[in-house]
């Protein structure tokens, strides 16, 4: 452990509570659940005394809005997702101490008992102030039931709470021209009370904990931090007016629960005493504890400043010693959305690809969003699969394997003589140190790639000393040799346990891996003793075919295709014309009698069209990436006759075929119902 961890006994992890309104998805997986795992399980690895905190969010507007939308009860909606996230995070190896839930009694409990200690302390300010109120709904509009114009920014579709397109957190009464997204009328103001936690008062200790003391963080972390504080932080409403949430605790408090992100974070708290009944205050509480947080970057706020002042409010809580948010992940070039239905759901994948959680976890970690937005595509998965796990991990243990059966019978032979072999038997000694480095630094993809690295040098050293070729003429030598390729194999079981936990179990148990081996072994060149036996070779790692992969891409090319035409809005129409105006275009009929590609423009087609005056008349047309040039011949078109003639690619084009465009820019021709004389008039 690097020296700040020294001081700690015992380390609490949590990871954001995901919303219970849908599945989780590869961007929560890479920006927190991954990450937070790997970070636990090299803990558990180092035998530090380490829990796992996770469970969903299940209050909250988004919640209630999904539940209206399809006419269930939000205990409906949170049942379902809630079992479909535990389930998928199980089977993905996010080896979670707990996952429960913020609609359990030991939660609404906590979280109750939380607001009434602050609220008898003193700690909120209560305020009346006018809020927005939909008359139809009777309900008053908060976050997400209120959509607008951001004030920054000017987006239209900004929600009460915050703006997803400039990032601003916002008060539903910033809202230029609101309307509610119950009945999608406009509100009215209504008076209400609410309590609210003066941020304010906790300025200055935020700014010495985080911009003094924390100046390790993540720059991200530490950059939205402190320009928060440099804006000044305002009291913050922690109630609402909703009936789906943890009712406030106090009296003339009817119909009004706590504001989610309230709620949410103390709910790790409850799980950690779910766990724990007898000692969870021990891990949050005492100074010899380390709390962790991992979370995305759009919860930064919340859990460097919102929830350390309830902590501090309280008085009786550790604050967390770092909060490694990271940034986010985009799917094939386009921002993940779970409205959209754009996203690769960890449920379907672990459907789809059964067996290869590994695989999930090797590219999302290899490709983490850690220091800026990074994108996931189905090719590089692929690739990443078939070039590296298959072609460098794999590969190498299985050469190892099966020469250990051919030579031996796969049983360990003597080392000899290693001192030949000394520089590489160098190279991952210092692998231990790299790796723990890396990752008490939340920096797992470079950890990761050092474990990889070892694989690499596996390869290496096999491709140089060719024991295959050796064995004929020197047999000793090939004992050493393949000695040390067993050890290196040893040791990558045992690096690529935090990481890929489903392969690293299936190569000890391969390896037959000695049960006193752990983590403190790795590094060292005598896990597996002369004589040791160990089991047939299994594949580590399979191909993944061209064809699975064209399926995926093609699901998502179809939801891209839905979304434009559920999201299509017609242009606004322009200007109002004059008839005379319109009179001055000359539109006909006419028929196609040729039509070829342009040569060198891949959008252009080249049309001669039969216009009833005897000549032939050219155009060219931009429609060539819709069209197969001789399905066209013989059709007939609507064109403008009269259009000032233009060089197009050398070739004059007189006049333009009309065309429709389609939501995602593909062109439709447009021409008669049934057939007419070419050259006529349209009118
Ligand atoms: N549910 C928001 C989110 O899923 C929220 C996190 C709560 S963490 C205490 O991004
Ligand atoms: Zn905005």
């Amino acid at each position: 452990m690097n020296k700040d961890n020294k001081k700690y006994n015992r380390v609490l992890v949590t990871t954001a509570l995901p919303y219970a309104n849908g599945p989780v998805h590869i961007g929560h997986l890479a920006g927190v659940y991954i990450p937070a795992d790997i970070y636990t399980r090299y803990l558990r690895l180092k035998h530090i005394d380490v829990i796992l905190i996770g469970g969903s969010d299940e209050h909250g507007v988004p919640i209630t809005i999904k539940a209206r939308n399809e006419g269930v009860t939000p205990q409906d909606i949170v049942d379902r997702y809630h079992k479909i996230i535990k389930e998928s995070f199980e089977e993905l190896g996010i080896s979670f101490d707990i996952y429960s839930r913020t609609t359990s009694d030991i939660h609404k409990e906590m979280a109750s008992n939380f607001f009434r200690t602050l609220y008898d302390k003193g700690e909120f300010v209560e305020k009346t102030s006018m809020q927005l109120y939909d008359e139809q709904a009777n309900q008053f509009l908060a976050d997400r039931y209120v959509v607008g114009t951001c004030p920054h920014c000017g987006n239209d579709g900004a929600y009460g709470d915050q703006c997803e397109k400039c990032g601003t957190s916002l008060a539903a009464t910033d809202l230029i021209n609101p309307h509610s997204t119950i009945t999608g009328s406009v509100p009215v103001l209504r008076e209400t009370k609410h309590w609210y936690l003066p941020l304010d008062k906790w300025e200055p200790k935020l700014r010495k904990w985080i911009l003094e003391d924390h100046k390790e963080w993540k720059t991200n972390v530490y950059g939205q931090c402190k320009s928060w504080l440099d804006m000044g932080l305002q009291p913050r409403a922690v109630s609402r007016d909703l009936n789906w949430g943890v009712p406030v605790p106090v009296e003339g408090a009817e119909g009004k629960v706590l504001y989610v992100w309230f709620d949410a974070p103390i709910g790790y708290i409850s799980n950690t005493k779910e766990l724990l009944p007898d000692s969870w205050e021990k891990y949050w509480k005492e100074p010899d504890s380390k709390i962790v947080h991992f979370i995305g970057k759009d919860n930064i706020v919340f859990h460097c400043i919102v929830f350390p002042s309830m902590l501090m409010a309280d008085g009786s809580y550790q604050l967390p010693e770092n909060v490694p948010a990271n940034e986010f992940l985009n799917l094939e070039g386009d921002k993940i959305s779970t409205s959209r239905n754009w996203a690769v759901w960890l449920h379907e994948y672990l459907k789809d690809f059964p067996g290869k959680q590994d695989v999930l976890r090797y590219v999302l970690t290899a490709n983490a969003p850690e220091t800026k937005d990074n994108d996931f595509t189905w090719r590089d998965f692929q690739a990443r699969n078939n070039n590296e796990l298959v072609a460098i991990l794999g590969n190498f243990i299985n050469r190892v394997l099966v020469l250990t059966h051919k030579y031996y019978n796969g049983v360990i032979p003597a080392q000899g003589d290693a001192s030949k072999y000394s520089d590489i038997i160098a190279e991952f000694a210092s692998v231990k140190d790299e790796l723990e480095n890396y990752i008490e630094n939340y920096r797992f993809r470079d950890a990761l790639r050092e474990a990889m690295n070892l694989a690499r040098i596996g390869n290496k050293f096999l491709a140089d000393t060719e024991p295959w070729k050796l064995i004929k003429t020197n047999p000793d030598q090939v004992e050493t040799i393949m000695n040390i390729a067993l050890q290196i194999s040893a040791n990558l079981a045992i690096a690529f346990e935090p990481f890929l936990p489903f392969m690293a179990l299936k190569l000890k148990n391969i390896l037959n891996l000695p049960q006193n081996v752990s983590w403190d072994n790795l590094g060292s060149i005598d896990i597996l003793p002369h004589g040791h036996v160990i089991n047939q070779p299994q594949l580590l790692f399979e191909k993944i075919e061209d064809s699975e992969i064209d399926a995926q891409i093609q699901r998502l090319q179809r939801i891209k295709k839905e979304n434009e035409l559920t999201n299509f809005r017609p242009q606004v129409i322009a200007p109002t014309i004059d008839f005379s105006e319109f009179e001055k275009i000359d539109m006909r009929v006419g028929t196609i009698k040729e039509c070829a590609k342009v040569p060198k423009a891949d959008k252009l087609l080249f049309f001669k069209i039969d216009d009833g005056t005897g000549t032939e008349r050219t155009i060219v047309s931009g429609i060539a990436k819709y069209y197969n040039p001789e399905d066209l011949v013989g059709k007939q078109i609507c064109f403008v006759a009269n259009l000032a003639p233009r060089k197009l690619k050398g070739i004059e084009s007189q006049g333009m075929i009309l065309s429709a465009q389609n939501p995602d820019g593909s062109l439709i021709v447009i021409g008669p119902q049934c057939p007419v004389q070419p050259g006529s008039q349209v009118k």
